[in-house]
C-alpha cells in the first residue's frame, strides 16, 4: 500500500497531497507528530535519515523524501494529468517557481529554523513573527513578478494545475495562518482560488486531514 507520512499543517506534505490527488493516487497517510518531534525518533529516522516529513513509500517499498522529487517521481511513473509540462522551457518555469516557494521562501521559515530563533537566539514572539512576515513578503512578491512574466493561465503555468501549484498552495495557508498580508499578490491569489476551487487541492487542505482533530 503507498503510504504517505505526512502532518496535516506540514506544507512540504500538503505539496505531496495535492499531487496525489490530481493523480488520483489513493494513499494511506501515516501520522508524523510534529508537536513531539516524532520525526527525530530513532523509527522515523529510519525512513527519512532528514527527519523531516513527508516520507512516501511505493507499493514496492520504495523510500522518498523531499517534496518536489516524490511529486516528480509520482508524475513519471503514474498516469493521469503531467505536473510538469512536456516542453523543456515549461519544464523549467514550472521547476522555478516551485523552488521559489520550496527553496527560498519555505526553508528560513519552517519549524526547526522558528524554534532556533525563539530557543537558542531568544527573541520573542513578535519578532518571530516579523521575521516570517518578511520572508513571506519577499518571496511572495518575486512569486507575483514571475507571473506577470508570461506563462501564467487560470494556474501558474497554463490552464491546468502542475507541481508549481502544489507549491504555492500551501505556502498562501501558511501565510495566512501568520496573518501575511496578502492583497499586494492578486494574481498569485486569483490562481490560489482557481486551485482551490478544484476537489484536488480542497481535500488536501490542513483542516481536512485526519490529524486536524488532534490539534484540538
Ligand atoms: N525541503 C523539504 C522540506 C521538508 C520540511 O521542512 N518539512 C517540515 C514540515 S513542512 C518538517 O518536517 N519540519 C520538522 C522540523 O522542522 O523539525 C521538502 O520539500 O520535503
Amino acid at each position: 500500500v503507498l503510504t504517505l507520512y505526512t502532518y496535516f499543517r506540514s506544507s512540504a506534505a500538503f505539496r505531496v497531497r495535492c499531487a496525489l490527488n490530481l493523480k488520483g493516487i489513493a494513499y494511506a497517510p501515516e501520522i508524523v507528530w510534529l508537536p513531539t518531534d516524532e520525526q527525530k525518533s530513532d523509527a522515523y529516522r529510519t525512513l527519512n535519515p532528514q527527519a523531516l516529513v513527508p516520507t512516501f513509500v511505493d507499493d514496492d517499498g520504495t523510500t522518498l523524501n523531499q517534496s518536489l522529487a516524490i511529486i516528480e517521481y509520482l508524475d513519471e511513473t503514474r498516469p493521469g494529468p503531467k505536473l510538469l509540462p512536456a516542453d523543456p522551457r515549461g519544464r523549467a518555469r514550472v521547476r522555478a517557481l516551485s523552488q521559489l516557494v520550496a527553496c527560498e521562501i519555505h526553508p528560513v521559515n519552517n519549524l526547526r529554523i522558528l524554534k532556533y530563533l525563539k530557543h537558542v537566539l531568544g527573541h520573542d514572539q513578535p519578532t518571530i513573527d516579523a521575521w516570517y512576515r518578511h520572508w513571506i513578503a519577499e518571496g511572495l512578491s518575486a512569486f507575483e513578478r514571475e507571473l506577470a512574466r508570461g506563462g501564467t493561465g487560470r494556474f501558474c503555468h497554463g490552464d491546468a494545475p502542475t507541481m508549481a501549484d502544489c507549491c504555492l498552495v500551501p505556502q498562501i495557508f501558511n501565510a495566512r495562518r501568520f496573518e501575511c498580508p496578502l492583497d499586494a499578490y492578486p494574481s498569485t491569489m486569483r490562481v490560489f482560488e482557481s486551485a482551490m476551487a478544484l476537489p484536488a487541492f480542497d481535500a488536501a487542505q490542513p483542516s481536512k486531514q485526519p490529524d486536524a482533530a488532534r490539534a484540538g
